[in-house]
């Protein structure tokens, strides 16, 4: 747990998301409008960008052909081991080439986008079930329904927990996405995460917002505890970020997007990211200004949605940055890796976080391009967020 941070409400250096501990001790809580700048709206034109970023089409240029850091991904047999559970599809597992290169780096506004997820590396994951989308709002109401459970934002941080904690800091809640008045320098995310007292999966953005009519988008103010009690009442688990890398790449080598190389191909959206200036004003060309129902866009090779944008999803490792250099210097092939035994972030060394992938409706390649396949994310386990939800694996039933 993060008790010295909550404590002294320390700041943070340069990150793409806030953790619960370093909830501000004065924060200024302001309540969204209806929530105006998260409501999702669909666009009546069809979904094509109007400003493909001469800077991307730049570093594709760089990026092809695929690095020779990727070598060529072997599937194993693609026959399910059985008929599918139900919102799941079958991933078949085998040896392919994971993380991601310096070159990709330049996509990104942020420099170092890629550098967690160096080198490259071969590994091999065994097949399993994957959901399809991410957990829904509607799916995780049925679990809270039969069990009860109250979710971490929900639940009243103690005295016990946050000995020093000036009281105001002593509530239930969650962070928040504020769109900044103006632009704003990008290194203090500060400037556009709040903490929201009464925030949580049932309230994403604060007391003033609610679910009606959002029963299809992913639960969102997920902390790693209730994705985790989720995935065990469903009678399932979440996936390592290696069997989430592996689906995402749906059987193909090196790509930089699940669908490609082009961020926009044949000028199509492919993603629910973030367009306009970013924290200022998302301007929603690729039909969603703010979060989406899941499965808007279209599936991978694998008939996954969504595993770029529209929500953060948890992984169950430890997030190290030496890991992948950590597997590569043990040399061969990382037989289904589980992530490492400790959790270290030198940016937050108090902090014990855990693997995030897949980017979200606030990914732009002014800030944090993470909706590419191969970048990684991290977070603290008690942090939920409005852009952060999960999926969940299931590991085939061994033959008979
Ligand atoms: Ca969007």
């Amino acid at each position: 747990m993060t008790k010295s941070a909550r404590n002294k409400g320390s700041a943070q250096s340069v990150g793409t998301k806030p953790s619960r501990s370093h909830r501000p001790a004065h924060a200024v809580v302001v309540v969204l409008a209806a929530a105006t700048a998260f409501a999702a709206f669909k666009v009546s034109q069809s979904r094509r960008p109007s400003d493909s970023s001469a800077s991307n089409a730049a570093a594709f240029a760089r990026l092809s052909p695929t690095p020779a850091a990727f070598r060529p991904t072997v599937e194993n047999d693609p026959k399910a081991p059985g008929p599918a559970p139900d919102g799941m599809v079958w991933i078949p597992g085998g040896e392919f080439s994971m993380g991601s290169t310096a070159e990709a780096d330049s996509i990104c506004g942020l420099p170092g986008v890629t550098r967690d997820a160096l080198p490259v590396h071969r590994v091999y994951v065994d097949g399993f079930w994957m959901d399809a989308t991410e957990v829904t709002n509607e799916q995780f109401e049925r679990f809270t329904r039969a069990t009860g459970y109250v979710t971490v934002a929900e639940r009243t941080p103690t005295r016990e927990e946050f000995p020093t904690a000036p009281p105001e800091n002593l509530v239930a809640g969650s962070t928040v996405f504020t769109p900044t008045p103006g632009p704003v320098p990008l290194s203090d995310y500060f400037q556009w995460w709040r903490y929201e007292p009464g925030a949580n999966w049932r309230h994403p953005e604060g007391p003033g917002t609610d679910l009606n009519g959002r029963e299809k988008y992913p639960v969102v103010q997920m902390a790693y505890d209730d994705a985790v009690a989720y995935a065990k009442w469903a009678g399932k688990r979440l996936p390592t970020e290696a069997e989430f890398e592996f689906a995402a790449r749906g059987g193909k080598t090196g790509w930089i997007y699940p669908w490609g190389n082009e961020l926009h191909p044949a000028g199509k959206y492919m993603a629910n990211t973030y367009q306009g200036r970013f924290p200022v004003k998302d301007d929603g060309s690729d039909g969603f200004a703010g979060l989406a129902p899941v499965a808007q866009f279209p599936p991978n090779a694998y008939g996954l949605y969504d595993l770029s944008g529209n929500v953060w999803e948890w992984c169950s490792d430890w997030y190290r940055p030496d890991y992948y250099a950590q597997l590569e210097s043990a040399g061969g092939t990382a037989r289904n890796p589980t992530g490492p035994d400790t959790a270290f972030d030198p940016a937050e060394p108090s902090e014990k976080k855990r693997v995030h992938r897949g980017g979200s409706f606030l990914c732009t390649d002014q800030y944090c391009t993470r909706y590419m396949v191969g970048t990684r994310g991290k977070g603290e386990g008690s942090t939920g967020s409005n852009h952060l939800g999960f999926r969940c694996v299931k590991t085939a039933a061994a033959a008979p």
